[in-house]
């Protein structure tokens, strides 16, 4: 054939497949489904770009191949459209977020259908349209109505450049903002929350799915459990009582003093922000995020408050101090610090000359320089003197609980999840105000609760949807005079958090989902980027058991089976915009067409590591696909030789067993060498057709070329997938003789190409050598390669 007829072949068959019944999805019966999902992007302006790519063609090289083995496949497309990047995008280019999401979306929908996808196009969800944002504002007030959704005042993130309020996870390690880059500053503000918190225990649990060990880690480290103990300490003179939170209750002897946050609610029950020195500090404090407070190498600071504290094992007198390395936030705000054991407590014990005592031991550990901050040996302590660590703590929780100094507790790092924004292109939270300004949920028959259009929408530090009086308007009409809308809208991780339930039924204009629809669920392969690992997929997870508890569904996990699409690189550094390195997928889909694309990226390395894009790399890939394609121009073979069935087998088994973990580029290297073996040589016809087969989820419009040239009537993804003969992986035949020190105790006849492990593994199968070996110990295994194998025991 002549090269590049590829564009045309995609062309025609991207149009045959519309609409052909064999590659429909049987919606009614789930028997053998399976939903695979990628993560849907948004409609940023930027166009699919090369990640994108990378993330759909080869999950739908695993759809079709599941197709192929009977499996009745769900992939649907949507895009999660409402949000900062889009209302940035629209704000940059002076035009209406409606407007520029709707163009971005009609530009990405074309561009996701030349990748050639089986996509459930007729299940799109869209998260900005009415219809689907009706069903996250249903979500939210069942959440109010259930005390999971609470208003409060709250320190929060804010980003005086984009003028909003970020999550945690938006703020970097640096205390800059993920998005604009500009310096995090804290600030209070009444906010809506989600009680995620409750769910911190259960959602420690990853027993139901199979996910990459990274990511539950990170969601663990994310949680962040800490098991200790609250300890009630009394100021002197006063009834006021101090709690800390400790980890390490063994060392209550040890500790010399207590620190409060410069938050802390104690500061002003006793004025102390009266005296200038606290005042200032506290003033310092807050313009520091939470990542400075608590760097370890910074230096530490703190102001003394003149009062003291009881130690209630002791009843040593200690000294309160406020110091900023303690966050309000965490555990009860206050801590008892113990320097010979907390690194940052001796240091500040160093800088403030507090006294420093050893209250666990091991081989005479020095605290002269550092803490010791590991387990050991309890000493100074009275009744704890003597037990190592674990003990210690256990006894110490049962004294400090029998005589109400304080409890056993639990602690997490998570917090509940902050989901307003001061922010136009969001879904409004369905709450009005009364005159009095208390919050009411807006009943359902209200919803959706439209987002109005009357807003200035760019950002002036207050929610936009304040200046509609489109919807002052609405709110009054409908509840009263001097009822008062809500006007933040929703984080859009909210959107995202229950999307794939929608899916299986997004066209239902009664109900979020059926369900009978929901029989689609949970999603059986999730495929998406690691960077989601702490924020969609936590929130997902949450909303699923929320979702369970309200008997709205009856399963614990959204997702089953997890994975990550690596990165793609070139020249070592990951693509992006601002580098100016990035591959735009449109001109190579253009000029080398879509399956020898997709291909490529597969081929570039194993797909959870992602690889580095060489543009001669593709050119590669190209010939491959063509000498494939060849092939029918040659001729058929007419007979099938041992060497034939030998690749041939080898070659559908390889693929199969790679296929069914992702392992893309090692398959179609498998490929390659297949075909490189018929360079000079006819193949069978029966062997080309099973060929085209195992092609085919690789480079769909390709194999579904040859298959119809092939004179079939039906599409090659309406055929099962071929089955492989193992007898015929057998090469020849090779004796093998065994001893044992020395003498021939027996011999064993296997396959030439077996590995040494495995000929010792069979060697010691043998009945009579067995009989030699069994109670003894291997010292030594020698293997002469084709002909001995020597066990030498004792
Ligand atoms: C006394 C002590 C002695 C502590 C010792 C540690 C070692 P994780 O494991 O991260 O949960 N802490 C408690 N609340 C805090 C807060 N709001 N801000 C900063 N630090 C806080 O850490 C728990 C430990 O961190 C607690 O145990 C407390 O110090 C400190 F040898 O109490 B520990």
């Amino acid at each position: 054939m002549e090269e590049n007829n590829f564009i045309s072949i995609e062309k025609k068959w991207q149009k045959k497949w519309l609409g052909n019944p064999e590659l429909e999805t049987d919606y009614l019966n789930t028997e053998n489904k399976k939903y695979c999902l990628t993560m849907f992007s948004y409609p940023s302006g930027d166009k699919l770009h090369i990640g994108h790519w990378y993330n759909y063609g080869p999950v739908d090289t695993f759809c079709r191949f599941l197709k192929m083995n009977g499996y009745n496949i769900f992939q649907p497309q949507g895009f999660d459209a409402f949000g900062l990047p889009a209302e940035n995008y629209a704000i940059k280019h002076g035009v209406h977020p409606a407007v520029s999401t709707d163009k971005n979306i009609s530009t990405m929908r074309k561009q996701l259908k030349a990748i050639g996808a089986l996509y459930n196009w007729d299940k799109e969800v869209v998260t900005c349209e009415k219809e689907y944002y009706k069903w996250t504002q249903w979500l939210f007030l069942k959440l109010y109505e259930n005390n999971l959704a609470y208003r409060t005042e709250a320190l929060v993130n804010w980003d005086p450049v984009d003028q909003t309020v970020l999550a945690n996870e938006q703020v970097l390690s640096d205390g800059t903002s993920e998005r604009s880059g500009a310096e995090v500053i804290q600030k209070p503000l009444k906010q809506w929350f989600l009680k995620i918190t409750d769910y911190a225990e259960e959602l420690l649990d990853f027993n139901e799915v199979n996910w990459p060990n990274k990511t539950k880690m990170m969601q663990k480290n994310w949680i962040g459990k800490s098991q200790g103990a609250t300890v009630k300490f009394c100021l002197q003179n006063s009834d006021f009582k101090i709690n800390v939170f400790t980890t390490r209750p063994d060392t209550l002897f040890g500790a010399t003093y207590l620190v409060v946050s410069p938050e802390h609610s104690m500061l002003d029950e006793f004025n102390l922000k009266d005296d200038n020195d606290i005042l200032e500090y506290c003033e310092k404090a807050k313009k520091k995020s939470e990542l400075q407070r608590t760097d370890l190498s910074k230096e530490k600071t703190g102001v003394f408050t003149g009062l003291y504290a009881i130690n209630p094992v002791n009843n040593e007198r200690i000294p309160v101090w406020i110091a900023d390395y303690v966050l309000v936030g965490y555990g009860t705000g206050a801590i008892m610090a113990v320097p010979g054991h907390d690194q940052r407590d001796f240091e500040f014990a160093k800088t403030y000359e507090i006294k420093i005592v050893k209250v666990v031991d091991l081989d005479n550990v020095s605290i002269e320089d550092n803490a010791f901050t590991e387990s050991g040996i309890a000493v100074n302590s009275d009744f704890l003197n003597g037990m190592n660590t674990d003990k210690a703590k256990k006894e110490m929780i049962a004294y400090l609980e029998k005589n109400n100094f304080g409890e056993k507790t639990t602690t997490y790092r998570l917090k509940d999840w902050l989901i307003s924004r001061q922010r136009y292109w969001g879904t409004p939270i369905p709450i009005v105000y009364d005159p009095n300004g208390k919050a009411h949920p807006i009943p359902e028959e209200y919803l959706p609760w439209l987002l109005p259009e009357d807003v200035e929408y760019k950002p002036k530090g207050t929610s936009p949807l304040g200046s509609s009086s489109e919807l002052v308007e609405r709110t009054e009409k409908i509840f009263g005079k001097g009822w008062r809308p809500e006007i933040d809208t929703m984080d859009t991780f909210m959107c995202s958090s229950w999307y794939f339930l929608r899916y299986p039924d997004s066209q239902n204009s009664n109900q979020p989902f059926s369900k009978e629809s929901l029989k689609w669920l949970p999603v059986d392969y999730y495929i998406g980027g690691a960077e989601h690992a702490t924020m969609h997929l936590l929130y997902a997870r949450f909303i699923t058991k929320v979702l369970r508890d309200l008997k709205f569904l009856e399963f614990n996990e959204p997702f089953l089976n997890l994975y990550h699409q690596g990165t793609i690189t070139k020249n070592s550094v990951k693509m992006s915009k601002s580098k100016g390195n990035t591959v735009a997928p449109d001109d190579f889909v253009n000029s080398y067409g879509s399956d020898t694309f997709r291909c490529y990226l597969m081929f570039m390395g194993p797909f959870d590591e992602g690889g580095d894009w060489n543009d001669k790399g593709i050119k590669g890939i190209y010939r491959f696909l063509n000498k494939s394609f060849a092939i029918l121009e040659k001729g058929f073979a007419d007979n099938e030789t041992s060497e034939d069935l030998f690749i041939y087998n080898d070659t559908i088994k390889k693929v199969t067993e790679d296929l069914k973990l992702m392992k893309f580029n090692t398959a179609l290297s498998k490929m390659m060498e297949f075909v490189n073996f018929y360079s000079n040589k006819k193949m069978s016809k029966n062997i080309f057709e099973n060929f085209v087969k195992i092609l085919s989820p690789f480079a769909p419009h390709i194999s579904e070329e040859l298959w119809s040239r092939l004179e079939n009537k039906n599409s090659v993804f309406s055929n099962t997938w071929p089955k492989f003969d193992e007898s015929k992986l057998v090469k020849d035949k090779i004796t093998v003789a065994v001893q044992v020190n020395g003498k021939l105790r027996g011999q064993i006849d296997v396959s030439s190409d077996l590995s040494r492990d495995d000929i010792l593994l069979s060697s010691k199968e043998h009945e009579n050598v067995q009989n030699h070996i069994n109670d003894k110990e291997i010292i030594k295994e020698i293997y002469v390669p084709g002909k001995l194998v020597n066990f030498v025991v004792k």
